[in-house]
């Protein structure tokens, strides 16, 4: 592996963490993605998302009329969402490690579909509790611009590349910071088609 890219204080870019291991973590998004599909979540102010979710570990982030959270419960097919696979945890236990975070335990992991013309508006996630813990992500498929800025909505943006096998890190002084994912552009991906998926890792206890 690469050395990381530091792209903010306490936040790392691993390009091409992913590599072998592509193959194996689609296989697991086809297979937890049959058991809690893929679904467009509704904003509280009404409006659905154009990334396409489901999750699996012991917690599933949702969003409804109510508000955003974590849930144990998939209300789509009123199971406990799909267990993590062992890669997952491992995978994202790594990179968390390398990026100076120890004995990170994620128990959800929200896992975004874009399909081109999809993308994700400005925002933080302050849904967990403990700020200490990292935020872990890994983009597959598509390439897609990413943009982030600091702690208050109009700080200025930086923008840059994530593309297939790229993982991120986002912990202590980046935690909270705004972020947002441009509109995907047209294109097939030799592995997942017109698509792209980004596994993101977290710990809501
Ligand atoms: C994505 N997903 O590409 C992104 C990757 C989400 C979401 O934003 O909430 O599902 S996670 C990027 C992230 C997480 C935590 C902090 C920061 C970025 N940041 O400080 O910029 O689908
Ligand atoms: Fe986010």
């Amino acid at each position: 592996h690469d050395e990381p890219l530091n792209i903010a204080p306490d936040a790392c870019l691993f390009k091409g963490f992913l590599s072998d291991e592509d193959t194996v973590l689609l296989a697991d998004i086809v297979a937890i993605t049959a058991i809690s599909p893929f679904r467009h979540m509704v904003t509280p102010g009404g409006y659905p998302m154009s990334a396409a979710m489901s999750s699996c570990g012991a917690q599933g982030w949702i969003s409804d009329a109510k508000g955003y959270r974590y849930t144990a419960i998939d209300p789509l097919t009123g199971n406990r969402w799909p267990a993590m696979p062992d890669l997952f945890v491992s995978l994202a236990q790594n990179a968390a490690e390398r990026a100076g975070f120890h004995r990170f335990i994620p128990d959800s992991c929200l896992i975004n579909c874009y399909v081109p013309g999809a993308g994700m508006s400005l925002h933080q996630d302050r849904d967990e509790p403990d700020r200490r813990q990292p935020i872990v992500s890994f983009s597959l498929g598509l390439p897609v611009q990413f943009q982030f800025g600091g702690m208050q909505r109009h700080d200025p943006l930086k923008t840059f590349a994530l593309e297939h096998g790229d993982v991120l890190v986002w912990g202590g002084r980046s935690r909270l910071n705004y972020h947002a994912v441009r509109p995907v552009k047209n294109g097939v991906h030799p592995l997942a088609g017109a698509r792209r998926f980004n596994l993101t890792f977290r710990c809501t206890r």
